[in-house]
């Protein structure tokens, strides 16, 4: 039973598996010179991104069934939803710090040193207005990892129209892999000792703060770029090599963004 499908497995055990595929805590170990300026502020987000988008390809590889994708579906799935899965991490990590983003725990900002970064603000009251939210709901790790789940696994839903008969494969278990984590969510949710009509209520409002990540993810894409093109936000060949040598077999989807 070690290599059991995932859609034989329960809810209970598809919620341990990916209750340990989490990634562990990354420090920055950079003395933070404060205060920052808009360059060092920028050096330091993108070095801890850097460091997760490695982490961030071990822990989709380790949600059951992923593997078992199309390359193609893989790469796309995660192209599409990175800076979102970032950003419920984030707010996962600030959850219990009231005005404050943990990045990391030793790069932990409050708005107002956003101020050093042209259009930063803005972006990290989004963030903070979110994590709010998550912490009105009282949001339980269980319930976390299934909605970071679903996001990778939601991303590149509708932008996608499978062609070949390979491509029609994977996106049936895409679907019932999707299925599974709705699953494991809805369990999750059983656990916390709710009435029926709660328990539907709950699904509904932190399925929808997924609409509201997508959205500020949106928005920091953008400002993202207009950073790129100030060329503040350094290159990023490492990760992007390291993309290339773990896609270089599928010959139509290079990462090219
Ligand atoms: C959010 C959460 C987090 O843990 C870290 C960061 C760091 C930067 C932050 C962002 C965040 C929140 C939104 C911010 C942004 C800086 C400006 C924006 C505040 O307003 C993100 C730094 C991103 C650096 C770019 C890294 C290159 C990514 C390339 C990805 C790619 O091309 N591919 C193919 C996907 C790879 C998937 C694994």
């Amino acid at each position: 039973a070690t290599h059991q499908h995932h859609s034989a497995m329960s809810p209970e055990e598809f919620i341990s598996r990916i209750m340990e595929a989490e990634p562990p805590e990354i420090y920055l170990m950079e003395d933070m010179k404060k205060p920052f300026t808009e360059a060092s502020m920028m050096m330091s987000l993108t070095s801890l991104a850097d460091k997760e988008l490695v982490l961030m390809i071990s822990w989709a590889k380790k949600i059951p069934g992923f593997v078992e994708l199309s390359l193609a579906d893989q790469i796309h799935l995660l192209k599409c939803c990175w800076l979102e899965i970032l950003m419920l991490g984030l707010m996962w990590r600030s959850v219990d710090h009231p005005g404050k983003l943990i990045f990391s725990p030793d790069f932990k900002l409050n708005r107002e040193e956003g101020q050093c970064v042209e259009g930063i603000m803005e972006i990290f009251d989004m963030l903070l207005a979110a994590t709010s939210r998550f912490r009105e709901l009282k949001l339980q790790r269980e319930e976390y990892v299934c909605l970071k789940a679903m996001i990778l696994l939601n991303s590149n839903l509708c932008t996608s129209s499978p062609q070949t008969a390979e491509e029609l494969e994977s996106r049936k278990k895409l679907l019932r892999l999707l299925d599974s984590v709705i699953d494991a969510l809805v369990w999750a949710i059983s656990k916390l000792g709710l009435s029926t009509q709660q328990q539907t209520l709950r699904l509904g409002h932190l399925t929808m703060l997924l609409s509201h990540i997508r959205h500020v993810s949106n928005k920091g894409m953008d400002h993202l770029s207009t950073m790129k093109r100030k060329n503040v936000v350094l290159v990023y060949d490492l990760l992007l090599e390291m993309l290339d040598a773990n896609t270089s077999s599928s010959s139509s989807q290079t990462a090219s963004s």
